[in-house]
């Protein structure tokens, strides 16, 4: 049983094994090669050289989650069963559509396939998340005005008054005229973080007399506007339900092995850090979902 330690990561390495055979491991990868298919319960990861000889290191999670959604770091333990590591050099070049076909294709063929056999795989996931509603807010902090479990800066209605905060913001505000963003009944709290803009003791959410979700569109007074901003009516429909919220999501990606063991036959090769390499826009996408009350 040979153990050969490895490392550098992106060095070749030659080596003579006793019986004289010759092994050539590059683990030439470069990390911006990094590419991905499937979904939950078979996701792949894959890394592929066609430079010198072809070769290719890949990583395929049976896991059920849904990845790439929220920020963070997940560890996958290496057990050869559901999360397994191969390292294969083919005769000719490989593409993606090896990883990613439906049907396993036969070619190229694999000329030597190493199979990990212990090892942590490390996912780092950095998720983008917008809102669009024509205000800053930062990314890092975890306030939450309406607690329907949105951060505000990606919840486009951040009082949870059905009022989305684009239109509750102002249009002096969005294009600059005015650095205060409207605040109708003056009580301080602007009404995108006001849960009764017009003051009068019902909520905007109930100010919607037809039900829809949109207390926009119910005025009873044209000259002064929708009922949520008329403090002289003061109409009441009890509706304890949030309207459907979008915001965009952008996810990059970032994936190593640490103390990887990838074995074929008797021979053994351990690598303390294998980098994968990293993949930006996984994800790339508008969700919509809305938030439970
Ligand atoms: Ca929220
Ligand atoms: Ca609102
Ligand atoms: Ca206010
Ligand atoms: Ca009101």
């Amino acid at each position: 049983m040979h153990k050969l330690f490895f490392i550098p990561i992106f060095l070749a390495f030659f080596f003579s094994c006793n019986d004289g055979d010759i092994i050539i491991t590059d683990f030439n990868f470069e990390p911006e090669n990094l590419d991905n298919c499937g979904g939950p319960g078979a996701y792949v990861f894959f890394n592929i050289n066609n430079s010198s000889t072809a070769e290719s290191i890949s990583l395929s999670l049976e896991t059920n989650e849904l990845l790439f959604l929220e920020s963070g770091i997940q560890e996958f333990v290496l057990n050869g069963t559901s999360n397994t590591v191969n390292y294969r050099k083919y005769g000719a070049d490989v593409t993606s559509g090896y990883f990613c076909s439906p049907i396993p294709p036969t070619e190229p063929n694999v000329v030597i396939e190493y199979l990990g056999e212990s090892g942590i795989a490390k996912l780092t996931t950095e998720a983008i998340k917008d809102d669009e509603d024509g205000k800053e807010e930062d990314p890092m902090s975890d306030l939450d005005t309406d607690g329907d479990g949105l951060l505000n800066y990606f919840d486009e209605d951040d009082d949870g008054d059905n009022v989305p905060t684009v239109i509750e913001l102002g249009t002096d505000f969005l294009n600059g005229d005015d650095e205060f963003p409207l605040d109708t009944d003056n009580d301080g709290i602007p009404d995108y973080l006001d849960d009764d803009d017009d003051g009068d003791g019902i909520l905007t959410r109930y100010e919607d007399t037809n039900g829809d979700l949109d207390p926009t569109n119910d005025i009873t007074d044209s000259t002064v506007g929708p009922d949520f901003l008329n403090e002289n009516v003061a109409n009441s429909n009890i509706i304890d339900q949030y309207r459907v919220h979008s915001f965009s999501l952008v996810s990059n990606i970032s994936l190593l092995i640490s103390n990887l063991l990838l074995v074929s036959g008797n021979e053994e090769i351990i690598q303390e850090t294998m980098i994968l390499g990293s993949k930006n826009d996984v994800i790339n996408t508008t969700l919509s979902l809305t938030p439970e009350f």
